[in-house]
């Protein structure tokens, strides 16, 4: 069934319609008003992602499935990939690692707790430190000057509407992280990144296989991933890191679309921070068995058997990420019974 999406989108009418099909569906009216003000661009996706139960994001992953690429034209601004985006966000918070980890060279996050995360909530005692990298005062090409007045590109995200403070500077559509300034972040407001999600079974084993890289800066396993480079195509970004880290040369242009939007890095800040666009190829007969990593530019590259404790310990959002790969690979029905048992064990809650 293909749903036309309304302006703005009824959640009355897309209850109905879920109800005809499968039974009552039962939303708290708090879930209601979240996704509708989403859908009627009032409030930003973490907000709503916050709201939303387990239940309710299923209503709302049900209503993505039957939305077609022909029903994305804008309605006031909002599509649906931002409904999208707040399903993927529900499912585990995004912006908590943006608020408790940090690189090094940063200085202590001030503390920001749960219901004082969105800047429209006021919060008298928050005091936060200013921190810009040398590395990033020093004006490499990635990065923009420290006075904002200078900057010449506008300010665009994937990850909600941005306001910008008093002195001028762009906050962070999450909200609050306990740092302000760039850290080690080149762009004032989003830090455009790109991630391949590479996959297969491995042949001898029968394990699904997701290729990884260990980060250099942090230790921790990662999509090997990386920032676009000005006036860069996204296929273009997420195919040439994918061979800067792993050595792994591969067209990206046939993947399968992920995920745009926040990630939620441990260099944010609160006028500074990362979005990703993520592409998946699963690889299957002989380009399975020819594709081999070596370590590129970190600190190593390889496939690793999937596990769900690895999963969910990927840096940043990247957990978050695989997991919606890997669902979307639970509805091809061309898997076989022991790969979509591996899968379920991924996806399985908690
Ligand atoms: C993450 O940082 C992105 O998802 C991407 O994987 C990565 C880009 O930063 P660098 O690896 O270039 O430092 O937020």
């Amino acid at each position: 069934m293909k749903v036309a999406l309304q302006q703005p989108l009824d959640m009355l009418a897309l209850r109905r319609r879920l109800e005809n099909e499968r039974g009552p569906v039962t939303l708290t009216n708090a879930e209601q008003q979240a996704v509708t003000s989403l859908l009627k661009g009032r409030h930003t996706v973490d907000v709503v992602a916050g709201a939303l139960t387990p239940e309710a994001r299923d209503v709302l992953r049900d209503f993505l499935a039957k939305v077609t690429s022909s029903d994305t034209k804008r309605t006031n601004g909002v599509t649906p990939a931002h409904v999208k985006n707040a399903v993927i966000a529900s499912e585990k918070p995004l912006h908590v690692k943006s608020r408790t980890e940090k690189p090094d060279s940063y200085p202590t996050r001030a503390h920001v707790p749960d219901d004082k995360v969105a800047f429209a909530t006021p919060h008298a005692t928050y005091e936060p430190s200013y921190h810009v990298d040398a590395t990033v005062l020093k004006r490499p090409v990635w990065a923009d000057p420290e006075d904002i007045t200078q900057v010449k590109h506008a300010f665009k995200s994937n990850a909600g509407t941005i306001t910008f403070n008093d002195k001028g500077h762009p906050q962070n559509p999450m909200g609050r992280t306990g740092i302000e300034g760039r850290g080690l972040l080149g762009a004032w407001g989003a830090n455009q990144a790109g991630d391949p999600i590479l996959t297969k079974v491995n042949p001898n084993s029968g394990k699904l296989e997701l290729l990884v890289i260990q980060r250099k800066d942090s230790g921790q396993w990662a999509l090997p991933g990386g920032m676009v480079d000005a006036g860069e195509n996204i296929f273009k970004t997420i195919a040439r890191e994918l061979e800067e880290e792993t050595t792994v040369k591969l067209d990206f242009s046939d993947a399968k679309h992920v995920y745009q939007g926040y990630v939620d890095d441990r260099r944010n800040t609160d006028n500074a921070w990362m979005e990703t666009t993520v592409k998946h190829k699963h690889l299957t007969g002989k380009l399975a068995a020819q594709v081999n990593p070596h370590v590129g530019d970190e600190a190593d590259a390889r496939f690793i058997p999937l596990t769900k404790a690895d999963v969910d310990s990927l840096y940043a959002s990247h957990g978050t990420f695989v997991k919606q790969a890997l669902r979307e690979m639970l509805k091809d029905k061309s898997f076989d019974a022991s790969v979509r048992a591996q899968l379920r064990s991924i996806l399985v809650e908690g």
